[in-house]
């Protein structure tokens, strides 16, 4: 595209232009015929996966004249295993060198959301950025700017190392980053005192898996040859999922309870564990809290009401309590797809007390595996990462992320928000409520800059959109959420056009503002190796050098982690919480949400929008062809009955609904749902759908009930054919 052109373009003039700019870029890449290493320095580097993923893999890279000329999987990472998944092999392709790639500020030249832009230079834009920064914060101070980001790049330096302390030098309102893993995280800190529990690879000496409300073989696929293994040494695995997964299918045992019924199944299981006394007794009197009380408290709970609530048989329950206690080791495997309902960190509360109730902690394998994020927390030195002490107490107000829509449309609030800036994160697609956020990034009051690899729906309504480097052209080091691994990326190309990483366009930002300070001039190879500086035993026999020659590698654990086998809670008391007498809630309790008998009847469908998409992760990799090709239709899942009552066929196209959305989508019917549920796929962008509307325009800014997370999850439509 040229700066010069005055007249607005369209998208798709927009995206052949850009596509000849780079064509000659993609073509190469990936397909280098054999004999070209030889004509330029060949790099070898590991890196690892950028995603917003528990698996976290390692990756081998080698380029020449800044080609790609091989993209593989570590074989040294021994839960990466040497494979990729499917999201991530063609990643080069998909996204680095990918024609519609944006390489250069761009500008607005047409009204908000129409998709044009004007190219213009890296000083115009931030100095104009700055400036108009400037003048917000001398008109309404710092909180009217709101920083928006969240996973799309879980690089420590990427991520927020120099972007967290620019918008809190500058006093803009601090964003709630809740849209996954506080709940989960708020109900387990609540029993447990933290979430690290049983390792990944030591799944394989569990006996009984219950993988509650997670779906490893699509969203932890490098968890699923571990639990294979558990299998093939005699384990029973069992799904607890009100949508029956791809790996529910290939369980022994898919229990199918109601959506958002968690928290009385769990104190259901604790009631017949009680009943039939099989419960740990020694454990629970020498590392537990609140016995009595919970015992108390699980009375009601009884099967007969477990089944009403939940929809479950009486005899399910029973049994499913009973296999539970009485095998050794027993595991339960959480991740976060329970906790997206209004009910959903009670339930993590109430399912993080089983194995202590059985002493299922006291066996290798046996116990809860959530999460793991902690050990780095510990291990690494995060000096340079974190807040510099003078804004570790900010008075600065909070928005919650999940309200994004309600913040930016909302009159009363002061001051207003005047400015949104945006990156490794798309908004207009993920949050709850598409329609509110929309109207708000349509205000023309509003200054709206992103910084993005793609024009996304969100990049679409921005005044100022900056060109970010893609993982292969960045430094950068990883912890891990849902590994004990550890990676560093090392960038195997210089950064293609005019990209820059996050860190520098924040760097940047700061210079043009004029602040001294030296933490804004940390280069990203300075952070990583600084980060890296740690005394801590998890590092022994880790460094740059070493991370640098071999990819990721695992921290320097015990052999046998076990953290709870004598207690060790890391709660006040050291102790499992069953009951705290210091929360809202002493106990966690089943409190649905309370529609009105109108809104049922109008809204009678539960809908479920979920991760069902194999090939993106979110809403990344959605605008890619191939990508979309193999995903296939933008489809709902209707249970026979469901769609009988509304003579809806295989296939149909339909108008899904409520108070505040509606999307037009195909209809698959199937099993997969109960009769009452329907499920529509997450991810899929808006502006490449018929209507303009994908899955979050029928969800709400509902809040969970700890954590201040999103109960996405929570949402009741109708459905009709057009
Ligand atoms: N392919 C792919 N992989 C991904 C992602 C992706 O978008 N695509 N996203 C990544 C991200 S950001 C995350 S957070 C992880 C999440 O990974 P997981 O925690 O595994 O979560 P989900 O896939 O969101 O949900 C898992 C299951 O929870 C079920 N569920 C929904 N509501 C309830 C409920 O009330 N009770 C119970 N018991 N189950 C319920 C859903 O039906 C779903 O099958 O996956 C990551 N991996
Ligand atoms: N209905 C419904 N909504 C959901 C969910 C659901 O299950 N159902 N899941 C929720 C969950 S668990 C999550 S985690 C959120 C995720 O929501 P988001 O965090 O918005 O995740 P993505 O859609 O992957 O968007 C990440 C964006 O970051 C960009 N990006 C990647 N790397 C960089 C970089 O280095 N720099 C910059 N500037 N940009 C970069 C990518 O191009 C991409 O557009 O969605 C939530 N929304
Ligand atoms: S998205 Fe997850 S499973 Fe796929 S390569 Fe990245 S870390 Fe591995
Ligand atoms: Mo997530």
């Amino acid at each position: 595209m040229e700066s010069k052109k005055k007249k607005g373009i369209d998208r798709r003039e927009f995206i052949e232009i850009s596509a000849k700019g780079a064509a000659g870029i993609g073509l190469a890449s990936l397909s280098v015929l054999p004999g070209c290493a030889d004509s330029g320095s060949v790099k070898t580097v590991f890196g690892a996966c950028y995603h917003d993923c528990p698996d976290r893999c390692s990756w081998k890279i080698t380029s020449v004249n800044n080609q790609v000329l091989d993209f593989q999987a570590s074989k040294n990472d021994p839960y990466t295993a040497g494979k990729l998944c499917n999201k991530m092999v063609t990643f080069p392709n998909d996204v680095t060198f990918h024609p519609e790639r944006i390489l250069s500020p761009l500008k607005r030249n047409g009204p908000k959301g129409s998709g044009e832009f004007v190219k213009i230079s890296w000083e115009q834009a931030i100095s104009e950025v700055a400036a108009k920064l400037k003048d917000i914060i001398e008109q309404k101070g710092g909180e009217a700017i709101l920083p928006y980001s969240f996973g799309g790049n879980q690089g420590m330096v990427q991520g927020g190392a120099i972007s967290n302390k620019f918008f809190a030098k500058i006093g803009a309102s601090q964003l709630d980053r809740t849209i996954c893993g506080d709940a989960a995280v708020a109900g387990v800190l609540a029993t447990n005192g933290q979430t690290t529990g049983v390792l990944p690879e030591d799944i394989i000496h569990s006996r009984y898996i219950i993988l509650w409300g997670t779906n490893p073989m699509l969203s932890n696929q490098h968890l699923w040859p571990f639990i294979q293994e558990a299998k093939n040494n005699g384990a029973t695995i069992v799904t607890v999922d009100p949508f029956q997964s791809k790996t529910s299918e290939e369980s022994d045992w898919h229990i199918q309870p109601r959506p958002g019924t968690d928290t009385a199944l769990a104190l259901g299981l604790i009631h017949v564990i009680l009943a039939e006394n099989l419960q740990d007794q020694e454990y629970i009197d020498n590392y537990t809290l609140g016995i009595s009380q919970l015992e108390a408290h699980v009375q009601k709970y009884d099967p007969v009401t477990v089944a009403q609530i939940t929809g479950l048989e009486e005899e399910t329950i029973i049994s499913l309590a009973k296999a539970y206690a009485t095998s050794s080791p027993s595991l339960i495997r959480i991740l976060i797809g329970m906790e997206h309902q209004v009910n959903g960190a009670s339930a993590f509360r109430a399912v993080a007390m089983l194995p202590a109730l059985t002493g299922a902690w006291r066996h290798f394998g046996g116990g809860l595996m959530h999460m793991t994020y902690e050990l780095f927390g510990e291990a690494l030195n995060w000096e340079s990462i974190n807040l510099p002490p003078a804004f570790t107490d900010q008075k600065t107000r909070s928005i919650n992320m999940v309200e994004l829509g309600k913040a930016l449309n909302d009159k009363e609030l002061n001051p207003s928000i005047d400015a949104l800036f945006v990156y490794n994160s798309n908004p207009a697609v993920t949050t709850p409520n598409q329609n509110l956020v929309r109207k708000g990034l349509e205000r023309n009051d509003l200054l709206t800059v992103v910084s993005e690899h793609f024009l996304t729906d969100t990049a679409r309504y921005a005044d100022y959109i900056f060109p970010a480097t893609s993982v292969l052209e960045n430094w950068d080091i990883l912890d891990s959420w849902g590994t004990p691994y550890l990676n560093i990326n090392e960038p195997a190309i210089e950064p293609l056009g005019e990209s820059k990483p996050n860190s520098e366009l924040f760097r940047l930002l700061a210079q043009e503002m004029g602040f001294k300070e030296a933490y804004f001039y940390e280069s990203d190879l300075d952070i990583v190796k600084k980060t890296l500086d740690s005394n801590h035993e998890y590092m022994k026999g880790i460094s740059f050098t070493s991370l640098r020659k071999r990819g990721g590698q695992k921290l320097n654990l015990p052999a046998k982690w076990m953290p709870h086998a004598e207690g060790n809670f890391k709660t006040s008391s050291g102790k499992c919480h069953f009951y705290d007498p210091n929360l809202e809630q002493a106990l966690p309790d089943y409190i649905p949400f309370q529609y009105s008998i109108e809104e049922i009847k109008q809204y009678p469908l539960h809908l479920l929008t979920i991760k069902t998409p194999k090939n993106f992760l979110n809403s990344s990799h959605a605008n890619v062809n191939h990508i979309l090709e193999k995903e296939g239709k933008f489809y709902l899942e209707v249970h026979p009955k469901d769609a009988a009552m509304r003579q809806i066929a295989d296939g149909d196209e339909l108008k899904v609904f409520n108070q505040i959305g509606r999307v037009y989508i195909t209809a698959r019917i199937s099993n997969k749902v109960q009769q009452g549920v329907v499920c529509m796929p997450q991810g899929f962008w808006p502006s490449l759908l018929k209507g303009g509307s994908s899955a979050n325009a029928l969800t709400n800014h509902l809040l969970t009930d700890m954590g201040r997370g999103a109960a996405i999850q929570e949402a009741r439509v109708e459905v009709e054919k057009v």
